[in-house]
This record gives C-alpha cells, structure tokens and sequence, in this order.
C-alpha cells in the first residue's frame, strides 16, 4: 500500500494485504451501492415490488459471505500473532510507558530482569524504573530510551505502565499494544529491515501525550551485541544508572 508507512516487519506484510483486501471489498461494495440508489432515484414510477426475490438473497449472500469471511480473517490473523505465542528464543525486552517517555529494558546477560519496586522509582537520581540494586538480577538489565534490535529475530516485549494506559504504536512494524498500569502485556514481531521508525503513544495520556515518541533502531545483529554490551559494560560500571541515553 503506497499510503502506508514503510513496513520493516516480517509479520506486517499479511496486514497490509488484509487491509487492502478489505479496502477493495468494500469500495466494490460502496460503489455497487451508490450506482443502485441513482437507478432507484432515476427511475419514473416503481415497478412491480421492486427487486426480483432471487436477485434479493443473491445480495443478501454475497454481503454476509464478505462480512463474515471479513470478521474471521481479521480475526485469524490477531489470533495467530496473539494466542500462538513467541518462538522460546526470542529475546526478551520490557518497554515501560511513563508519563511522558517510553523506557526499554534488556534483560542482561543473566537473562532475567531484576525486581523493581515503585518506591524506589526516581527519573531524576537516574533509576525511572525504580530498578532494586539489592536484587542481583537486576545488575546487569539495561535501561534505555531509545529501542535497538537486530534485524530478523523475534522479540517478545513485555509492556508495563508506571502511571496510566499508554499505548505502545509502531507504525513501521504494523504493530500496537496497550501499557496497562498493574498488568503485563504481551506483544511479539520480527523487526526485518535495518533503518529508524518512530514509535508513539496511541493513548491520549495527559498533557505531554504528543510528545511521548520515542525511535526504535533496526540493526544488523553484530552491531546490536556491540551496542548492548557497550550499554552492559557501563552498567557494571556504574557509569549509567538506571537509564543510558543513546
Ligand atoms: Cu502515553
């Protein structure tokens, strides 16, 4: 579709085909409509008891078969990205909507993101996540506000709210999932081509709810094992708190 945003997602493709399956369906639709009430309009007297009975359930067939293969497609295709589950080794990031900022949180080396607790969550001492430094798990996670991935391998994101519903939008990977504040949510897709895509807030969370944006990073995966154990290594340093700007 030319008027869609570009699609760097291995799942986007069948989206974009859905979309325009339908968009085309109902134009027919639409049209076929429009042409019937001007024949009706144009008509001098009516004729008989208007349209033949066969002609009648023909249309009222051929409506009901598009409205409901409509419905089970759309649904098949949410379904199949939603109930089927990640692949097991897909890699694992937690992204935090908070008002105003979107936050993005790797696990680390152990694989395991450490425990955080609301009391000790404080943007401005560098820990916005409120990250447990007595949890050794969380040691080595790394927080950041900008979403690097490598290209061509599943991720299955886990979102969070600190404050209220967020909506996580990334139009380049056809994908949207609510940050729910007290539930975690679940979301997986495969970012396919290397580049930059936006990524907004598609709930109207406040005031600052416009600029709630953030970038997600496409890369080859050499470069993001570089750039995570960059962002690890200063980490362990203790030279990046809670939250490493890119
Ligand atoms: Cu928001």
């Amino acid at each position: 579709m030319p008027w869609a945003p570009f699609n760097g997602s291995l799942e986007g493709a069948r989206i974009d085909r859905l979309l325009l399956y339908n968009l085309i369906a109902f134009a027919i639709v639409f049209a076929l409509a429009q042409v019937w009430i001007i024949v009706v309009m144009l008509r001098r007297k009516p004729r008989g008891n208007g349209l033949p009975a066969a002609l009648r359930w023909a249309m009222i067939a051929v409506f009901g078969v598009l409205y409901i293969w409509t419905g089970i497609a759309a649904q098949r295709l949410w379904a199949n990205s939603q109930f089927a589950g990640p692949a097991p080794e897909a890699m694992q990031v937690e992204v935090t909507g908070a008002q105003f900022q979107w936050y993005f949180r790797y696990p680390g080396t152990d694989a395991t993101f450490g425990a955080v607790r609301s009391q000790l969550v404080d943007a401005a001492s560098g820990n916005p996540l409120g990250l447990d430094p007595a949890d050794p798990a969380s040691k080595d996670d790394v927080v950041s506000s900008l979403l690097v991935l490598p290209a061509g391998r599943e991720v299955d994101l886990r979102l969070r709210s600190l404050d209220v519903i967020h909506g996580l939008f990334i139009p380049g990977m056809r994908l949207k999932e609510n940050a729910v504040p007290g539930m975690i949510l679940h979301v997986h897709f495969t970012p396919q081509t290397p580049g930059t895509y936006s990524i907004l807030c598609s709930q109207v969370c406040g005031l600052g709810h416009a600029r709630m944006q953030a970038r997600l990073l496409v890369v080859p995966e050499k470069q993001f094992t570089e750039w995570l154990g960059v962002r690890e290594h200063l980490r362990q340093a203790g030279l990046a708190g809670g939250v490493s700007r890119p």
